[in-house]
C-alpha cells in the first residue's frame, strides 16, 4: 500500500476499497449460498416452490456451458455469463420466475491428451478443473440456481444421453407423418404387407439378421460403412464439422484422410426441411440463421440418368440443378471413388481417343488407378476450392445423352465429389466455369444452350468463362418430342422434368449438402454407446434398467500409436482393450434369455452431451424420466410469441453455428417428435457475444512476450529493453496475454469487474482488454458508496425529504432508459445512464432516501454485492435481488421543458412550459386554449396563426 492510500485509509475507513469491496462480496456470496437466494421453483417434483413464484411469468436464461479446461477462466470466458446474470437478475426484479444455472460440458480431447501424457484419469483432472472453474465463478456474483448444475461426465447425467441415443435408434423417420415414429410401426408395416421388402419376401420368412440389416437402413441412429474422416493424428474419425477448410482437424491441425470405416450416424437429413423450417420462427441473428441454411444446402434440381453405351444395364444417375441445360451436356464427369468406374472401363483406349484425355497411360484401368491414388489424397474442400487447373482422365467409357442422343464421354474428375449429390455430373461446360475450365484443359465441345445476355456471342470457343444466369432464355434446345427454345429457365426446369418423368428416365428431387452426423468416435473419454452386437452381429440396445452404461477402466487412455501422416493406419479403441468389459452375458429382457454379446467399444462424440442439456436443468435430479412432462412444459413450452417453445435467451459464441445449435435442435425435435418433450425448438432467441480481445506483444522472432511486462515508451512497445510489435488478438495462455478474474477481483472486487466488462461496448461487439481503463468503474462505486455512507463515520448519510424536481427527472429518466436498455441487453448505455445519475446525485448535498435507494435498485443486476450492502444499510432487511425494479413515472420522464412566447398582434400575451419535443398542432391549440390569450383575443376571430413549436406562437385576429 502506498502512504497516500494509506493516509487515506487514517482519514477515510470506511472508504469502498478493494478491501471492502473483497469483504462485501463474500460475505453476500454466502448469504444467497445460504438463503438459496437464486432457487428457482419448479411447478413440481423435489425443486417445487413457492406457488405464487411459479404462478410469475417464467424466464429460461442460459450460457453455452464451458468445458472445463486446465487453465481456468479468463477474463473474456464470462463475458456472456455477466450478461445472461444481468439479464436474469432484471428479470426476477420485473415479477419473472427466472431459471438460471450453469453446468460442465466435460467430455472430451484435452482431459483425454492430458491422461495420455500424465496417466492422470481424466474424471480427476477434468473434476479438478471444475472445482477451480466454479470457486472462481462463484467469485463473479453469478446467480446461478446452484441445485441445478450438473457436469456432463456424472452418470446420472450421461444415462440419459445413452437413453436419449436408445430412443434415437429405436425410431424412424415416417415421409408420409413427417415425424419420427417408434421403429416398430415400421417392423409392423412389413409385417402386414402395407410396406413391401427390399426384395419382396414376406416380412415373417426373412431371417433375424435379414429383417434387423432391413430396420438399419431406416433407423435414425444406425452403423454403415461410409467414407469418412479419419484423422490418424488424433486417433478418432471426426464429423464434417470438425475439419477445416484446409482438410486438417480443427483441434490439433492434423491431417485428415477418407476412409472407410464402419461408423455409428445419426439421420440429421431426414430433418433436413423441418431445421430449415423451423428456423422462421426462431429469433437468432440473421447471420447464423444464414450459416444453418448454407450448411443444410437446400437445391432443387432433378436426377437424369444417361445410359453408358455398350452397357445396356448400366446407367449413369447424375444430380442436376440445372436440368434445363441438358442439351448442352457434352460430356459426363464421375466421382473417382464412384462404384460404376470399374464396371464401365474398357480394355483399351478407344479408337481416336485424345491424347490429353488418357494423362499418358497405356489403358484406360491404368489411368483410372493413378488418378484415384492422387485424388485420394485430397481432402474435399481441397477438392473444391476453385482452382484454375482441373484435373481428370478419361474412363474409356461413352454415355448416351438422353435428349440429343448425342454420345458423350465419361470422364473421372476430382471436382466431383462422391458425397455429393449421386457422385456424378452431366457437365455443360458453356453454363459452368468449373465444367468451362475442365472443357478447356481436355479440349472438350461445349454448347451454348441459355442466350447470353451480355454481348459475347453464342459461341463459346470465344468466351472466357462459362455463361451462369437463371434469369435468362434457353436456345439451342430442340429435340425429339421436346423442345425448350424461347423458355426461361423455371419453365424449361419444368418441362424438361416432365419430359423425363414420362419416360421413367428422370425426376424432379430436392439435394441437401448437409450429411448425416458421424457421431462415433475412437476414444476414450465420452458416453459409451447403449449397445452391444450378439454372435451373428446384430446391435442390440440395452434396455433402460441397464443404463447408466458406466466407462470401465482402461490401462491406457492413447490411441494406437499412428503415424498422423499416414493414411493407412486404422482405428483402435482405448475401450477395445478391456476384454472383461467388452465380453458380456446379458439378458436384454427381449425373450431371448441370457446371451453373450460384444460392447460397442466406440464412445460419442463430444456434442452428445451439450445436445440435450437445457432440458436436465429443468429436472436435474429426476431418476425416472429425463424430465416431467409438466416442468418440462412450464419452462420450454410453445406459448404466445413462441410458437415451437425454447429458453428465453441463449447466450454463446457464433462459432457453435453449424455444429451444436443444429445437433441440439436435431435432438429436440427427435424427442419432440416421441412424444417426450413439447417443445420442438431448444433455443428460442439466440444472442452472440463478441469476443474481448488482447493485445499480443512479439519480439523480433515472432514469439509472444508476457504482455504485463511490456512498457510503453513514447508509443513504442518493449519487453526487458528490446523493441517489441503490438497487435489486437485472442486472448490466451499460449499468446501470454491472459488476464484472469482473479487478479482484477482483488485489485477492484467482482463488482467492478462486471460493471467493467459490461460497459466495454454493445455486447455482440468484440472489444479489447484494457486494465487500465478498469479503474472507472471502480470509481463509479466509489461515488455511488459516498452518496450513501459517510467514508469518515461509516454512517448512512441520507436524508427523509422529498427529491427536487431535477433529481426526480434524473432519476426516472434513468429508470426508464435503464428498463429498455436492461430488455434489449444494452448494458453499455445502461451504465451510462446509471453513472450520470449518481454524478446528478454526487451534487445535491443531502441525497434524499428515494433517490439513493434508486439508484442501489437500478445499479443491483449489473453489481449486485454492493447493491446487497447498500440495500441493508438503508435498513431493509431483505435481499435486494427479488425487490421490485424501478418504475418511471412519466410525468418526470418528458424531457425538461422549454418556454414558448405567445403573441397577439405581435404583442406577448402568454408563456407556456412546453416540451421541447411539442409538435406545431399541440402547440398551436395550447396556445388559443391558454385563458391570456383567450382574453386578449376578446371573442375576436383569427385570420392566421404563425407557429414555430416549440418557442413561439404568433396569432393574427382577424
Ligand atoms: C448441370 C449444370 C449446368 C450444373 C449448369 C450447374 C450449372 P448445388 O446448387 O450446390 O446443389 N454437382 C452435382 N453433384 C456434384 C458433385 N457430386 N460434385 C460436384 N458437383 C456436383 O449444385 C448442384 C450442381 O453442382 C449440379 O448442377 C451439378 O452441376 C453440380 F449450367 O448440373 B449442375
Amino acid at each position: 500500500m502506498s502512504e497516500t492510500n494509506a493516509a487515506a485509509e487514517v482519514a477515510a475507513p470506511h472508504r469502498y476499497t478493494a478491501a471492502l469491496a473483497a469483504d462485501i462480496e463474500a460475505r453476500w456470496q454466502d448469504f444467497w449460498d445460504a438463503n438459496g437466494t437464486y432457487e428457482a421453483p419448479n411447478p413440481s417434483g423435489d425443486l417445487a416452490g413457492d406457488a405464487g413464484t411459479v404462478a410469475r411469468p417464467k424466464k429460461f436464461v442460459m450460457d453455452m456451458f464451458p468445458y472445463p479446461s486446465g487453465a481456468g477462466l479468463h477474463v473474456g470466458h464470462p463475458l456472456g455469463y455477466i450478461a445472461t446474470d444481468v439479464y436474469a437478475r432484471y428479470h426476477r426484479m420485473t415479477g419473472h420466475n427466472v431459471l438460471h444455472t450453469l453446468g460442465f460440458d466435460a467430455f472430451g480431447l484435452p482431459a483425454e491428451q492430458y491422461a495420455v501424457q500424465t496417466g492422470t484419469h481424466p474424471r480427476v483432472s477434468t473434476e479438478a478443473n471444475i472445482d477451480n472453474m466454479r470457486r472462481q465463478l462463484r467469485r463473479l456474483g453469478l446467480g446461478h440456481d446452484q441445485r441445478r448444475s450438473f457436469a456432463t461426465i456424472e452418470p446420472e447425467y450421461y444415462k440419459w444421453t445413452q437413453w436419449i441415443f436408445v430412443q434415437i435408434f429405436n425410431s424412424w423417420y415416417d415421409p408420409e407423418a413427417k415425424k419420427a415414429r417408434p421403429i416398430d410401426t415400421l417392423a409392423e408395416q412389413f409385417a402386414s404387407g402395407e410396406r413391401a421388402t427390399p426384395d419382396g419376401r414376406p416380412w415373417g420368412e426373412l431371417t433375424d439378421v435379414e429383417r434387423a440389416d432391413v430396420l438399419g437402413e431406416y433407423r435414425l441412429a444406425y452403423a454403415s460403412d461410409a467414407p469418412v474422416n479419419w484423422c490418424p493424428g488424433l486417433g478418432t474419425v471426426l464429423a464434417n464439422e470438425e475439419v477445416t477448410a484446409d482438410g486438417r482437424s480443427e483441434r490439433g491441425n492434423f491431417p485428415v484422410f477418407k476412409a472407410k470405416l464402419r461408423q455409428w450416424n445419426m439421420r440429421i437429413t431426414a430433418y433436413a426441411d423441418r431445421l430449415l423450417e423451423d428456423l422462421e420462427a426462431l429469433d437468432w441473428p440473421e447471420a447464423i440463421k444464414l450459416q444453418q441454411r448454407n450448411w443444410i444446402g437446400r437445391s432443387e434440381g432433378a436426377r437424369v440418368d444417361f445410359p453408358v453405351a455398350g452397357h445396356p444395364d448400366a446407367k449413369i444417375t447424375v444430380f442436376t440443378t440445372r436440368q434445363d441445360t441438358l442439351f448442352g451436356a457434352t460430356y459426363m464427369v464421375l466421382a473417382p471413388e464412384h462404384d460404376l468406374v470399374d464396371a464401365i472401363v474398357p480394355a483399351a483406349w478407344p479408337e481416336g481417343t485424345h491424347e490429353v484425355w488418357t494423362g499418358g497411360h497405356a489403358t484406360p484401368a491404368q489411368a483410372v488407378d493413378a488418378y484415384r491414388k492422387q485424388a485420394a489424397a485430397k481432402s474435399d474442400v481441397e477438392r473444391q476450392a476453385e482452382v484454375k487447373e482441373k484435373t481428370g482422365v478419361f474412363t474409356g467409357a461413352y454415355a448416351v445423352n438422353p435428349v440429343s442422343g448425342e454420345r458423350v464421354p465419361v470422364f473421372i474428375a476430382d471436382y466431383v465429389l462422391m458425397g455429393y449429390g449421386t457422385g456424378a455430373i452431366m457437365a455443360v461446360p458453356a453454363h459452368d466455369s468449373r465444367d468451362f475450365a475442365f472443357a478447356r484443359a481436355f479440349e472438350l465441345p461445349m454448347r451454348c444452350v441459355v442466350q447470353p445476355s451480355d454481348d459475347r456471342g453464342t459461341d463459346p470457343s470465344t468466351w472466357d468463362d462459362a455463361f451462369a444466369s437463371y434469369d435468362a432464355t434457353i436456345v439451342n434446345s430442340a429435340g425429339e418430342g421436346v423442345t425448350l427454345d424461347g423458355l426461361g429457365v423455371v419453365e424449361a426446369k419444368a418441362r424438361i422434368t416432365e419430359w423425363l418423368e414420362a419416360r421413367s428416365i428422370g425426376e424432379g428431387t430436392v439435394n441437401y449438402r448437409l450429411r448425416d452426423w458421424l457421431f462415433s468416435r475412437q476414444r476414450y473419454w465420452g458416453e459409451p454407446f447403449p449397445i452391444v452386437y450378439d454372435e451373428d452381429g446384430v446391435a442390440h440396445a440395452l434396455p433402460e434398467s441397464m443404463l447408466p452404461l458406466e466407462l470401465p477402466e482402461v490401462e491406457d487412455y492413447s490411441p494406437r500409436t499412428f503415424d498422423p501422416e499416414d493414411a493407412d493406419t486404422s482405428p483402435e479403441t482405448p475401450l477395445s482393450r478391456n476384454e472383461e468389459w467388452v465380453n458380456v452375458v446379458l439378458d436384454l429382457g427381449d425373450g431371448r434369455g441370457p446371451r453373450p454379446y460384444r460392447r460397442e467399444t466406440n464412445t460419442m462424440p463430444n456434442w452428445a452431451g451439450s445436445c440435450w442439456y437445457e432440458l436436465r436443468y429443468l429436472d436435474p435430479h429426476n431418476t425416472e424420466r429425463l424430465v416431467d412432462p409438466d416442468i418440462e412444459r412450464y419452462w420450454m413450452g410453445p406459448r404466445d410469441g413462441q410458437p415451437t417453445g425454447g429458453v428465453d435467451l441463449y447466450v454463446g459464441g457464433a462459432e457453435h453455428a453449424v455444429l451444436h445449435l443444429l445437433y441440439a435442435r436435431f435432438w429436440s425435435k427427435v424427442l419432440y417428435d416421441l412424444g417426450h418433450i413439447s417443445s420442438a425448438e431448444p433455443f428460442h432467441k439466440l444472442y452472440n457475444q463478441g469476443m474481448i480481445q488482447a493485445y499480443v506483444y512479439r519480439d523480433k522472432r515472432g514469439i509472444a512476450v508476457p504482455a504485463a511486462e511490456v512498457e510503453e515508451r513514447d508509443g513504442a512497445y518493449y519487453y526487458q529493453g528490446e523493441k517489441v510489435s503490438r497487435l489486437l488478438g485472442k486472448m490466451g495462455k499460449s499468446l501470454k496475454n491472459a488476464v484472469t478474474p482473479d487478479e482484477i477481483c482483488a485489485e477492484y472486487g467482482a463488482d467492478t469487474l462486471r460493471l467493467y466488462e459490461m460497459a466495454m461496448g454493445p455486447l455482440d461487439v468484440s472489444r479489447p482488454w484494457d486494465t487500465r481503463a478498469v479503474v472507472g468503474q471502480y470509481r463509479l462505486l466509489q461515488r455511488l458508496w459516498r452518496n450513501v455512507v459517510d467514508e469518515g463515520t461509516g454512517e448512512v448519510t441520507v436524508v427523509d425529504t422529498e427529491p427536487d424536481e431535477a433529481t426526480l427527472r434524473a432519476l426516472h429518466k434513468a429508470i426508464d432508459g435503464v428498463r429498455q436498455d436492461m430488455e434489449g441487453l444494452r448494458f453499455n448505455t445502461a451504465i451510462a445512464k446509471i453513472t450520470e445519475l449518481n454524478n446528478h446525485v454526487t451534487k445535491v448535498r443531502e441525497v434524499p432516501r428515494s433517490v439513493a435507494e434508486g439508484l442501489v435498485l437500478l445499479i443491483s443486476p449489473l453489481a449486485p454485492h454492493i447493491a446487497e450492502e447498500l440495500w441493508r444499510r438503508l435498513g431493509h432487511s431483505t435481499s435486494v435481488v427479488h425487490e421490485p425494479f424501478p418504475v418511471a413515472d412519466p410525468a418526470y420522464v418528458v424531457d425538461e421543458t422549454v418556454t414558448c412566447v405567445v403573441q397577439v398582434k405581435g404583442k406577448v400575451k402568454a408563456r407556456l412550459e412546453v416540451a421541447p419535443s411539442v409538435s406545431d398542432e399541440e402547440l398551436e391549440a395550447l396556445a388559443l386554449g391558454d385563458p391570456a390569450v383567450v382574453a386578449a383575443l376578446n371573442g375576436a376571430g383569427i385570420r392566421k396563426v404563425i407557429v414555430r413549436a416549440p418557442k413561439l406562437v404568433n396569432i393574427v385576429p382577424a
